[in-house]
């Protein structure tokens, strides 16, 4: 019986799973009309949760003691941190605050802000006054909840809000209370349903027979499994005697030791996203820039430039007379040319993100008056009859040579902001978010699926 924590988070994995975060927020930025609106916003969302996570740093576990007034959280909390810190009693319900232990190399200051515990109710546990080392912790967050089902509202509302928070969940019962269907159904049910683990904790057992524990222990399992949860262990123990902490102990150092759970919940996140935008990419698609020089040649072509570099060429030989005057673009042809380019960057895409290449792609008018500025700029050079007879046809060649190549750079210092580097940043945005969707399938099919 044991709460599974799978693997062991590298050591870089938060780098690797920040820079996804990052990926996906700017290509999402980038590619926003590509997405459909409802999938967008469930990605900002994945993309906020995801940020938060990370900057609250994702090396700490928090763990929380949760259930009914009076079922012994205080205590059991008090004896886990090895001093008297929260305060259990006989007047129900006692706790109205969240207490916090901190074991680890710093105070947890932002995650703590966070999820709302005060400032003076929090425990640094490292150097806390009779409390003896504890190593293997180092990394825990603890929390003692007030009562879930508390009759003062504020109770309720402060459980609301922490319990989706916490990585692992111990819900603590009163053998009592245990069968009451109330205790257990509730947020045990959701926590299980999210994946969240959890484990109960059947406190008090120095009350009962240790024969009378373990059948309130089995009984409890059963009732569990009966409403589908098979995953949440039962645990014995006794918070005022210290029977059982001590495997609870072993427990939560597991937990700790795994430190994955935040990193798990972040990398499971982008799995879902992933998911998600199947519905916004197509399979397999693997966008590639089109051919730039093939564009560039096209579009001096048309600004007359090859024909005057031959014109030019002709009067080097001594074989024409007139180079003609430059001619302005024609703004269809540099349309036509465009929508080329946007077509072969988008094919295999869907179709929104022809849309989306189309609109980052300056527009043809722009275009059209920035190639012709460009090449106005252009230092042609002289042309005339060469003196040389014999050298004429040589230097002929080596002038169109030249024109084309100047007029080629021109163009294409035109065309890369305006064309070229924006298709490039859509492309990568495509590849960003398609790097989610390889990851999700990679994944095995989530629970759900599982369960079907
Ligand atoms: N016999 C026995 N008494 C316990 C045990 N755990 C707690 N108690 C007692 O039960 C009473 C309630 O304990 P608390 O720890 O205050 O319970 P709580 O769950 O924090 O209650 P709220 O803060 O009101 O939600 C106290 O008088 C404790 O001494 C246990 O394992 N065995
Ligand atoms: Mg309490």
């Amino acid at each position: 019986m044991s709460v599974s924590f799978d693997h062991l988070a590298p050591r870089d994995e938060s780098a690797v799973l920040r820079a996804r975060v990052d990926r996906l927020r700017s290509s999402l930025h980038w590619a926003r009309e590509a997405i459909p609106l409802a999938v967008r916003d469930e990605l900002h969302a994945t993309v906020d949760r995801c940020e938060e996570r990370l900057r609250l740093g994702i090396d700490w576990t928090v763990i929380a003691l949760a259930g009914g007034t009076g079922s012994g959280k205080s205590t059991l909390f008090n004896a886990l941190v090895g001093v008297p810190f929260a305060v259990p009693g006989v007047a129900r319900p006692t706790t109205s605050q969240v207490s916090a232990a901190v074991w680890g190399p710093d105070d947890a200051g932002a995650l703590l802000d966070w999820l709302g515990v005060g400032r003076e109710r929090r425990l640094r546990r490292e150097g806390a006054a009779g409390a003896a080392e504890d190593p293997q912790l180092s990394g825990l967050v603890l929390l003692d909840l007030p009562d879930h089902d508390s009759i003062n509202p504020h109770n309720r509302e402060l459980v609301d809000t922490i319990i989706p928070r916490v990585d692992l969940l111990l819900w603590v019962v009163d053998p009592q209370k245990y069968a009451d269907h109330a205790i257990h159904s509730g947020y045990l049910r959701a926590a299980s349903d999210h994946g969240q683990p959890s484990l109960v904790v059947l406190n008090h057992v120095d009350r009962l027979t240790t024969e009378d524990g373990w059948a309130v222990a089995r009984d409890l399992q059963r009732l569990l499994a009966e409403d589908g949860m098979v995953d949440v262990p039962v645990m014995p123990l006794s918070a005022r005697t210290g029977q059982g902490v001590d495997v609870l102990r072993a427990e939560l150092e597991g937990a700790v030791q795994a430190r994955s759970v935040a990193a798990d919940a972040v990398a499971a996140d982008l799995v879902e996203a992933g998911r998600t935008l199947e519905r916004a990419l197509a399979r397999d698609a693997d966008p590639v820039l089109p051919d730039v020089q093939e564009l560039v040649a096209a579009l001096t072509a048309a600004a007359g430039v090859d024909a005057r570099a031959e014109a030019a060429a002709a009067v080097v030989a001594g074989r024409g007379t007139t180079v003609p005057e430059p001619t302005p673009l024609r703004r269809d042809v540099v349309e036509r040319e465009r929508l080329d380019w946007v077509d072969a960057a988008s094919e295999g895409l869907p179709v929104t993100w022809r849309i989306v290449i189309g609109d980052a792609v300056a527009p043809a008018d722009e275009l059209t008056e920035r190639i012709d500025a460009a090449l106005s700029d252009v230092e042609w050079p002289p042309v005339a009859p060469h003196r040389s007879l014999w050298r004429r046809r040589a230097r002929a060649a080596a002038l169109r040579r030249e024109m084309i190549a100047s007029a080629h750079a021109a163009v294409r210092g035109a065309i890369e902001p305006l064309v070229v580097h924006p298709t490039a940043l859509i492309h990568q945005a495509y590849r960003n978010l398609d790097e989610l969707t390889v990851i999700a399938r990679a994944e095995a099919p989530d629970r759900r699926d599982a369960a079907e």
